[in-house]
């Protein structure tokens, strides 16, 4: 690996005369590159964590809301079919190209499924399997489109073999949700509600055994319910506690028994047949848009992925680059990010990753925002004081001239270079190579990155790695002989 410097940007940033001292040094690091275990370690657990809040995100941008039509469905598996293709084009044998095209391909098929899907979930011993067995025997379906019911594992329990999140993976495949409950929500049943609307889930809150309630205690219950979910709620007893019947003979004795009264699912079933009736195919349409969605940010995940570990390189490379600058030439530290810090040829490097072709222009802008952020949050300022104090817990009494400057500036492009990651892999993959910067986006993604990276036990493994960059061997030697000495 050779560190290319012609870049004409770099040069100039970096100025002429220290050039040629940072070739040197930047060969001596080259070669402790190995060493970088640590360094790398932590590299791939940004990227890894980067990876699952791109996860989380992505389940949130699901929201819509009524029932999509064929071509809306068509115009989402053709999106997801286009990243798949940009995950061919940057990383062609990829692991999970195989399941990614296999799954593009079963989607086209879900788009004529006559089937529909009904999932009927809730928490532990809410009626599921009653009330999937009395429609059955009720003789409903018979005026109905072919369908499936599918029971969920119960949710909302502390020690199971399956995650909630596993089981709505699982409900999200299925057209309609039925989601039991036999009195008012907790917070939890709630949250899980919402979450299937913001999936556009077409769901009915099913309030079931309200036999077990006074008549005046249920038509409440149903009201709160009502109020609360703004949407189709019904109210079922699908295995009603048998009743004490006692009659009044006209001889003055009195009989008693107990008589099992008859399910009541009179408003499930007319809301679901409804449900079926208005929205029928549109309901497939929108569970296969949903999942092209899903599949499409899977493939944008393995995208994002691939990209960061491209990506990462490129950071170390130039925060090592911005510490050598620093080192060589010691400023005050809040000129240390007027020196080297941003380097707008990082800024265009990143966005090349991430096929976000920014003009030096932009990417100048880019610069100039991250730097008077970076001064305006005081981020140079802590920065430079959490180096100074982690290289005097290691007891070094001796400070090399600039390594304070030199460590911060490596901190502060690694800050930088990560935010940018961030930023780039949370937008929409773009096919055509303009693209439009959200400063205020990319504000945000800093603040959150700098605070992530300011653990201690980053930082300390951090200055480490700077350390060995920037003094060389013999000076480590003293370091550690001073170390001794004192302690
Ligand atoms: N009183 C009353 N009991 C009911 C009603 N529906 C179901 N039950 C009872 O609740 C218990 C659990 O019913 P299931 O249908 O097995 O519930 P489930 O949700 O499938 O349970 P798991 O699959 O174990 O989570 C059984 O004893 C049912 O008889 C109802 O409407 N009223
Ligand atoms: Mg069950």
């Amino acid at each position: 690996m050779v560190v290319k410097l012609e870049r004409p940007i770099l040069v100039g940033g970096l100025g002429l005369s220290f050039s040629l001292w940072i070739l040197q040094s930047w060969h001596h690091s080259i070669v402790q590159l190995g060493e970088f275990g640590l360094l790398s370690t932590l590299a791939v657990g940004g990227g890894l964590w980067l990876w699952q809040q791109n996860r989380s995100k992505a389940s949130l941008q699901q929201i819509d809301c009524t029932p999509v039509d064929r071509a809306t469905a068509e115009s989402a598996i053709a999106k997801a079919e286009a990243v798949i293709n940009q995950l061919v084009q940057e990383a062609e044998n990829h692991t999970s190209l195989n399941t990614l095209r296999e799954q593009l391909t079963y989607l086209f098929l879900e788009l004529d499924r006559q089937e529909i899907k009904i999932a009927v979930t809730g928490g532990k011993a809410v009626g599921k399997s009653t009330l999937i067995g009395v429609l059955k025997s009720s003789g409903w379906q018979e005026k109905q489109p072919k369908f499936h019911f599918q029971e969920t594992a119960p949710l909302f329990r502390e020690t199971t073999d399956k995650s909630d999140t596993a089981v709505l993976a699982e409900v999200s495949k299925s057209d309609v949700v039925l989601f039991l409950t036999n009195g008012d929500l907790t917070d939890t049943e709630f949250q899980t509600l919402q979450q299937l609307k913001a999936a556009n889930h077409s769901t009915i809150l099913v309030f079931n055994k309200q036999d077990q309630y006074l008549a005046d205690e249920r038509a409440s219950v149903l009201l709160s319910l009502q109020q609360r979910i703004q949407s189709n709620v019904v109210a079922t007893a699908v295995s009603p506690i048998p009743i004490k019947v006692r009659k009044h003979e006209t001889d003055g004795s009195v009989q008693e028994w107990m008589e099992q009264p008859a399910p009541d699912i009179a408003q499930l079933t007319q809301q679901l047949s409804a449900v079926l009736a208005q929205q029928g195919q549109k309901l497939v349409w929108t569970t296969t848009m949903r999942k092209a969605l899903a599949l499409k940010a899977e493939a944008k995940n393995w995208l994002n992925k691939t990209r960061c570990d491209r990506a990462t390189p490129v950071i170390e490379q130039y925060q090592w680059i911005a510490a050598a600058t620093a080192f060589a030439n010691p400023v005050p530290a809040l000129d240390i990010l007027a020196t080297a810090t941003i380097n707008a040829q990082m800024v265009m490097d990143l966005g090349n990753i991430y096929q976000q072709k920014l003009s030096l222009e932009q990417a100048q802008t880019v610069v100039g925002t991250m730097v008077s952020l970076m001064l305006k949050l005081g981020l140079v300022e802590l920065s430079t004081k959490a180096v100074s104090s982690v290289l005097k817990s290691n007891a070094i009494t001796f400070v090399a001239g600039g390594l304070v400057q030199g460590v911060s500036a490596a901190y502060l492009t690694r800050v930088a270079g990560l935010s940018l990651v961030e930023y780039f892999a949370q937008q929409e993959i773009v096919l055509d190579s303009g693209s439009s910067l959200h400063l205020d986006k990319l504000r945000q993604t800093l603040q959150q990155v700098f605070q992530q990276n300011q653990q201690i036990a980053f930082l300390q493994g951090f200055v480490k790695q700077g350390m060995k960059h920037l003094l060389p061997q013999t000076q480590q030697v003293e370091i550690v002989c001073a170390e001794k000495a004192i302690g």
